[in-house]
């Protein structure tokens, strides 16, 4: 893994996960002070103003934003710590899909996706994307969810600013292991 990358790994456990490693705060809306975060992810990481600029604007899934006058930063998604990022509620389409690990598949179909350590299930627009995320988890399966119908029902779905679809849960009743992935 290059420096930039592990840098930016660990800059993703600060803003998502645990501030509290470098002694800093995330404020409701999980903003973080930028010459702060510079201080402290420094003391394990080089990282300067430019070096972060580049993290920023360089990560393949786009998972930080600047505010207006890149004094603050903050991570699109992926929390565990309860902080409201001001997500977009969103219409899904038809379909979304849950890439996950065969293991867990026995849980998830006794008691559908739940969010587990974050904040929200984690949904993909695509299926590469989708099994991308599964094989995070050792062998990987794919789970299409009838998002919209959800949707229509009453569960509220919402757009990270970079493009990952989040919901608190997924109910059985929505969840579908066998579709024809041909067409899809
Ligand atoms: C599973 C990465 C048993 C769930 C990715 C998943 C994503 C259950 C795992 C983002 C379950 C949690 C999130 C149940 C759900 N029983 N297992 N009832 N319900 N699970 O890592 O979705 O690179 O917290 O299927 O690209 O894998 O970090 O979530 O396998 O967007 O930016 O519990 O993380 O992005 O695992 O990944 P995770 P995830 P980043």
């Amino acid at each position: 893994m290059s420096d930039l990358k592990n840098t930016s790994k660990f800059i993703s456990l600060i803003l998502r996960h645990k501030p509290e490693v470098i002694g800093i705060t995330l404020d409701e809306h999980g903003w973080a002070d930028v010459q702060q975060l510079i201080k402290g992810v420094s003391r394990n990481y080089q990282l300067t103003e430019e070096l972060l600029e580049q993290i920023v604007a360089e990560d393949e899934k786009q998972r930080y934003s600047f505010n207006e006058d890149h004094t603050l930063i903050r991570a699109n998604q992926g929390h565990s710590i309860p902080v409201d990022v001001e997500l977009e509620q969103v219409i899904p389409p038809q379909y979304l899909y849950h890439g996950t690990g065969e293991k867990f598949r026995e849980s998830i179909d006794r008691i559908g996706l739940i969010p587990k350590s974050r904040l929200y299930v984690h949904l993909s627009a695509d299926l590469p994307t989708a099994l991308k995320v599964g094989s995070r988890h050792g062998k990987p399966f794919v789970y299409r969810i009838r998002a919209r119908e959800m949707s229509e029902k009453g569960y509220p779905f919402f757009l990270s600013a970079n493009g990952v679809w989040l919901t608190k849960q997924v109910p059985v009743a929505f969840l579908e292991s066998d579709w024809d992935r041909k067409s899809d």
